[in-house]
């Protein structure tokens, strides 16, 4: 399904009922198609145009809605470093999948469609939320190399999964990613600009040194889930 939101909205929650309030996304794609800035317009509402290779970065949300809390812990993952240990165990733990690719390279699609797989194949047994991001749609029709017709057919009649085209550069669509995955993990949700957002951990790049700090490396600094 595709999701169109208006870039300046916010994620709040309605969490009554919510079955869950502790939700643990897993960001997976090839290298370089924009995970990282993908949850950092999100969460931090900041675009990075220089480019640094992720090893593993846990970050995380709280959400406030009439006293109910709802945690969302975002893990940051690496397209080009291959870990198999860690990539199964970010399987194993996730609640829900973003998958990304970069709409100007053919053969990041192929991965997200190859991590797809690992995904059924690692957890037959559930029915697990996963959403396939096409990023970098600001690059322009002439610079696509997969058209959004044949991805969008292809994700949500074939594979059945949430589809959303973004772009984390202009802040186009980025909440509707998460929107997408909370209304998949039966999380309701409203938009509404009076929630409180309080984010710990920060990506790598960025120019707050002081929220820099705060930064949670998974591999240093595990958040207890
Ligand atoms: N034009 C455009 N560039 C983007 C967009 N999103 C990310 N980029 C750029 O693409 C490059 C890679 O972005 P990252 O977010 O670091 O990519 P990543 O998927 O996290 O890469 P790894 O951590 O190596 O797996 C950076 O130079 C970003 O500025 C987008 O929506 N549009
Ligand atoms: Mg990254």
């Amino acid at each position: 399904m595709k999701m169109s939101s208006n870039s300046s909205d916010r994620l709040s929650v309605n969490s009554s009922p919510s079955p869950k309030s502790h939700y643990r996304l897993v960001v997976m794609g090839g290298a370089a198609v924009g995970k990282t800035a993908i949850i950092s317009q999100f969460l931090y509402d900041q675009f990075v145009s220089e480019y640094k290779e992720t090893i593993e970065e846990l970050h995380r949300g709280e959400y406030d809605m009439n006293g109910v809390h709802l945690t969302l812990d975002i893990l940051d993952t690496s397209g080009s470093l291959s870990f198999p240990a860690m990539r199964k165990l970010a399987i194993d733990t996730g609640d829900a999948f973003v998958l990304v690719y970069s709409v100007d390279d053919e053969s990041s699609f192929q991965e997200v469609s190859s991590l797809r797989q690992q995904i059924l194949d690692e957890r037959p047994e559930s029915d697990v939320p996963i959403v396939i991001v096409a990023n970098k749609t600001d690059v322009g029709d002439d610079r696509r190399s997969i058209l959004p017709e044949t991805a969008e057919s292809l994700v949500c009649l074939d594979w059945g999964n949430g589809y959303v085209e973004a772009s984390a550069k202009n802040n186009v669509n980025i909440v509707g990613i998460f929107k997408e995955i909370l209304r998949q993990s039966k999380v309701r949700y409203e938009l509404s600009p009076a929630v409180r957002r309080r984010r710990e951990s920060m990506p790598s790049t960025g120019g707050d040194k002081k929220k820099q700090s705060k930064m949670a490396k998974r591999r240093t600094q595990s958040v207890n889930t």
